[in-house]
């Protein structure tokens, strides 16, 4: 049960198509895969996926701090000390991303070890979540295409949709457009990614009355702080905090201070540990929260899927768990299968899936 080892490898995986959002795009999955190895031949996996126009994080910089920062710091520790690897890989500011797959490694390598699934351990409480795909910048029509395209292949039918342009009338046209080619059956909110001011933000909400969204994600600057308080408490749906709200006191901070009146957990960032602490703080403030998606690839997607299910409140919404349909390949042994838009947790020790050594092999960046 003790740690031995934690390795971060680079890799890298081209998407189909780039996703296009207000903070930024990414063309190819520039990932780190951790894993930690422990004395009884065990290996736990995670994804650390770089947001550099997020957090800050890079692909060098995540294998750097978890080479030279992480492992030392957990490598001796037991499986099951989770408490003081918490408190370790804490003491450093920063760095959600590398943080997080450290300790979502850690816990499939305990579910690996004690024979059961990561899911069960969090909390059991079902199997599987409603998917929700996010939809990229491009024109009213690419984007009513594609979500016709998901509605009709994966049975999907909710979708964010990425704002944040300027002038407002690029995003609110398709929103409309979306709204007008879907139907009314399809659930709809928007996510600016700070793109907007307030008062963008104000006008572009309320052109869009009519189109029945059900949640606005960082429309505008959480540090803009009266703007965004000025903001939230005019608007008629729940405001998600996304990248301003990462740790528990980030969630206080911003929701006691007006600027937001639901909440995004990204196991990406927060792990199973900090996620946890995170839902929980959630509860006792009576929010709501989504499941989101950090642009991951189909092993970031499982981790969200197995949190997700394991909770009753995080398995309420749809899940951010589609993106990894846009890349043009993947690590995994056996695919992701999305049905009748929704996916399934897979059954299996720890995480329940594996990395296919040939695909690494073709991907990693370092040798
Ligand atoms: C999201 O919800 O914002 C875009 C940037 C990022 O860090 O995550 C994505 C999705
Ligand atoms: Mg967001």
């Amino acid at each position: 049960m003790k740690i031995t080892a934690v390795d971060a490898i680079p890799y890298s995986i081209d998407y189909r198509k780039p996703l296009k959002f207000a903070s930024g795009e990414v063309h190819a999955a520039e990932h780190v895969l951790v894993r930690v190895h422990t004395d009884d031949g065990i290996v736990g996996i995670a994804d650390a996926p770089p947001r550099p126009f997020t957090y800050g994080e890079t692909q060098r910089g995540l294998v750097a701090v978890i080479e030279t920062i992480f492992a030392p710091q957990v490598v001796g520790l037991a499986l099951n000390e989770r408490e003081i690897v918490h408190a370790r890989l804490s003491r450093t500011v920063g760095n959600p991303v590398a943080k997080a797959a450290v300790d979502i490694a850690i816990w499939d390598a305990l579910g690996r070890t004690l024979d059961m699934p990561v899911t069960d351990l969090l909390g059991g409480y079902t199997d599987r979540m409603r998917v929700s795909h996010m939809l990229g910048f491009d024109t009213p029509e690419a984007m009513v295409d594609e979500a016709t395209r998901m509605r009709e292949t994966y049975g999907i039918d909710v979708f964010k949709v990425k704002v944040g342009r300027r002038p407002v009338s690029l995003d609110t046209a398709v929103v409309r457009a979306l709204r007008e080619g879907l139907g009314d059956d399809v659930e709809l909110y928007v996510d600016g990614n700070r793109g907007w001011s307030a008062s963008e933000s104000a006008k572009a909400m309320s052109d869009m009355a009519d189109l029945g969204l059900t949640l606005a994600e960082e429309l505008c600057p959480a540090d803009d702080v009266l703007g965004r308080r000025w903001l939230v408490g005019q608007l008629n749906v729940p405001f998600v905090a996304d990248e301003s709200a990462v740790t528990p006191a980030e969630v206080t901070r911003e929701i006691l201070g007006g600027s937001a009146t639901a909440v995004s957990i990204k196991t990406a960032r927060s792990g199973f540990t900090g996620s946890t602490r995170t839902l929980h703080l959630c509860e006792g403030l009576g929010l709501e929260v989504v499941m989101g998606n950090q642009i991951d690839g189909q092993l970031g997607s499982t981790c969200t899927v197995a949190f997700g299910s394991a909770f009753e409140l995080t398995s309420r919404r749809a899940g951010e768990l589609s993106n990894f349909l846009d890349m043009s390949d993947d690590l995994l042994t056996e695919p992701l299968d999305i049905r009748d838009g929704v996916l399934t947790v897979r059954p299996g020790a720890g995480l329940g899936v594996e990395i296919d050594p040939d695909k690494l092999a073709r991907y990693r960046q370092d040798i």
